[in-house]
């Protein structure tokens, strides 16, 4: 928050073979108040089913989608669809103090601990090259963490209520990503993806 008080540019910080922002408080937490009870009570949550190994399994978590461009995630295909004013909102400050655009959103709500995202990479090739993942919290604190392909090394982040995370550079190259499963947590917790889908080049 300080730094867009005074309009610093934000502090990005290198990892081996990454580059991350991180900005705990991002969203001043009676805001982020505001804004967790809008999108927990008028986002359409859907849990959906995804193939794994073969099976037909239901995803540990309920999620919603919105975007300019369809975007295909976990073998699920989503069509494109207006992004609300409730995250557009969101999506244009994440624009500014990241200093890339974004024009679609994942939302995710993990209803109590027991609700997770298993480790993988945003690497689609509709994310093209390098892709940018801006990730804002809001809700229940959870642990986030990466590990490198290579050297196995390991990263962890405590997500709190109103922290924007990006993950840009080489981050979806190299490291995966995941929020794993805990028994210490027993309230909801939504987060946001926005991410730049490229259109189809004919
Ligand atoms: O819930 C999170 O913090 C991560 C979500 C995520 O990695 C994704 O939607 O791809
Ligand atoms: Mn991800």
């Amino acid at each position: 928050m300080m730094q867009d008080l005074f309009n610093q540019s934000p502090q990005w910080m290198e990892i081996d073979d990454g580059l991350l922002l991180w900005q705990p408080g991002y969203i001043p937490a009676k805001e982020a108040d505001v804004i967790f009870e809008t999108l927990f009570n008028t986002l359409n949550w859907q849990q959906l089913p995804v193939w794994m190994f073969g099976k037909q399994v239901n995803q540990p978590r309920l999620m919603d989608w919105y975007g300019d461009e369809p975007y295909c995630y976990t073998g699920l295909e989503l069509s494109a669809k207006p992004i609300p004013s409730s995250l557009a909102e969101l999506k244009m400050r994440c624009e500014n103090v990241s200093g890339f655009r974004f024009n679609s959103v994942l939302a995710n709500l993990y209803r109590t601990g027991e609700d997770y995202m298993g480790w993988h990479k945003d690497n689609e090739a509709e994310l093209g090259e390098q892709p940018v993942v801006a990730s804002l919290s809001l809700g229940a604190t959870r642990k986030f963490s990466f590990k490198h392909d290579i050297t196995g090394k390991k990263i962890d982040f405590s997500l709190s209520h109103g922290d924007l995370l990006v993950m840009a550079g080489k981050t979806q190259q190299y490291w995966k990503h995941a929020l794993p499963k805990t028994k210490r947590v027993h309230s909801p917790r939504i987060n946001l993806t926005f991410r730049n889908i490229k259109g189809k080049v004919d």
